[in-house]
């Protein structure tokens, strides 16, 4: 992968680009750097790059001839076309997700901003993303570039070595890390967990596994919302029977009850999208229509089967990141989530006891098509199922209430 830096400081960069896993990086021929001094573009014999605001204001805007014929010009020293990430604190935040999608491009080019801003022509014509790290000031775009650089870089095949397979695995499950010890075996009066000295392998795993929850849960309560986790560890550990979750190929079925709602003696069970409810069991419930019209009428297209109302159904979507196309709130974003519906009642037909699961799919044709699984259940197995609500969401029992 090659990397092209922008800035009006090159000499920012040498060293810590040129040491330990990117120096060896660099010199294995897995990615290359070319440095750029923004000044060489510049017009005057000052190398001026920045000018005073149009409209006053204080502080300085860095110029757009300098920036556009650099851009231009470093484009051209090779014939894979860059991808132009500016780096300022108005972009997207970096994260695992972005660094993922900037470790695909063959070429970035990294534009270091510096002053209080850059004329707004060069990003709107010469900058495909705009990239910030955090919601902190830092001096100028230098910093921020060098650790995209280096999170992307440890993305590229061989940058990493051996590690490689062990980088993924730090994020296995979507948890932190387990906590670490090395000789002696007892410090200023704190000795080393019984457990890892004991050299039995079972046990050494069950304790980190244990800690790397309660770390998670203690530290990052967020990253629980998707850490794969089994029902019985999310019971044991985090006390939270609200949850299931079970993985079925490369696929992640992820079940939270945050919510009940009946409706006639039925309970629809539902599931929220962090707290934000966006739809019905199901998918949607078109405008005059009862619920258990909306029922039948989804299970007939999403399954082909005929369902009767008060039939248990368990329905199970795909976790991950997709464009809505449901009706109602939400429609059009990009969700990070899945759906779930139950519906339930007293008596389940003989003939869906077998358990079978149906698959189907929504947004068919689409590139955010996704699978659907569809399995039947009897009332008695919900037990079993380990989804009964935890807590009750008023805002769902009020959505409910408006559209029963
Ligand atoms: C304190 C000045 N700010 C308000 C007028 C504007 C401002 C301009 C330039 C603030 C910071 C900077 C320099 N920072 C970056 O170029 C930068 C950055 C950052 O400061 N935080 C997080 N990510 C990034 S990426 C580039």
């Amino acid at each position: 992968m090659r990397f092209d830096i922008l800035t009006i400081f090159p000499g920012m960069f040498e060293a810590p680009l040129s040491e330990s896993i990117l120096g060896r990086a660099r010199e294995a021929g897995h990615i290359s750097i070319h440095l750029h001094d923004l000044r060489d573009w510049a017009h005057d014999r000052h190398r001026t790059v920045d000018d005073y605001p149009f409209g006053g204001g204080a502080g300085m805007v860095m110029k757009p001839e300098p920036l556009f014929e650099a851009i231009e010009a470093i484009t051209a020293e090779d014939e894979t076309t860059p991808f132009r990430v500016f780096l300022t604190p108005q972009g997207r935040r970096l994260d695992r997700a972005l660094v993922d999608e900037l470790a695909q491009k063959e070429r970035l080019l990294l534009i270091c901003g510096r002053y209080e801003g850059i004329d707004e022509r060069v990003l709107e014509q010469a900058v495909d993303l705009e990239v910030s790290i955090g919601d902190f000031v830092v001096s100028g775009g230098e910093l921020p570039a060098m650790l995209l650089l280096d999170a992307v870089s440890r993305q590229v095949p061989g940058v990493l070595g051996s590690e490689g397979s062990l980088e993924e695995e730090s994020f296995d499950h979507g948890l932190l890390e387990y906590p670490q010890f090395t000789r002696p075996a007892e410090y200023r009066g704190v000795a080393v967990p019984d457990v890892l000295l004991s050299g039995n392998h079972a046990k050494i795993e069950e304790w980190r596994r244990a800690k790397r929850i309660e770390r998670t849960s203690e530290r990052r309560p967020d990253l629980l919302q998707v850490a794969e986790l089994s029902t019985e560890e999310r019971r044991v550990l985090l006390g939270d029977p609200g949850f299931a979750q079970t993985r079925v190929g490369g696929t992640i079925f992820q079940v939270r009850v945050a919510a009940v709602a009946i409706h006639e003696g039925r309970v629809l069970l539902h599931r929220t999208a962090g707290d934000t409810i966006w739809s019905l069991p199901g998918g949607r419930l078109l405008v005059g229509e009862r619920i258990e019209e909306a029922l039948r009428r989804e299970m007939r297209e999403e399954t082909g089967m005929k369902a009767e109302p008060g039939e248990v159904l368990w329905v199970e979507e795909n976790f991950g990141e997709w464009t809505s196309a449901l009706d109602g709130p939400g429609r059009g974003e990009v969700l990070k989530h899945h759906e779930i519906g139950f519906y339930v009642a007293a008596e389940v037909p003989d003939r869906f006891k077998r358990r079978d699961t149906f698959r189907g799919s929504e947004l068919t044709g689409t590139p955010d098509e996704f699978a659907l699984e569809f399995r039947w259940v009897a009332p008695a197995e919900l037990d079993d199922l380990d989804v009964r609500p935890t807590r009750i969401v008023p805002a769902l029992w009020e959505q409910m209430g408006r559209v029963v």
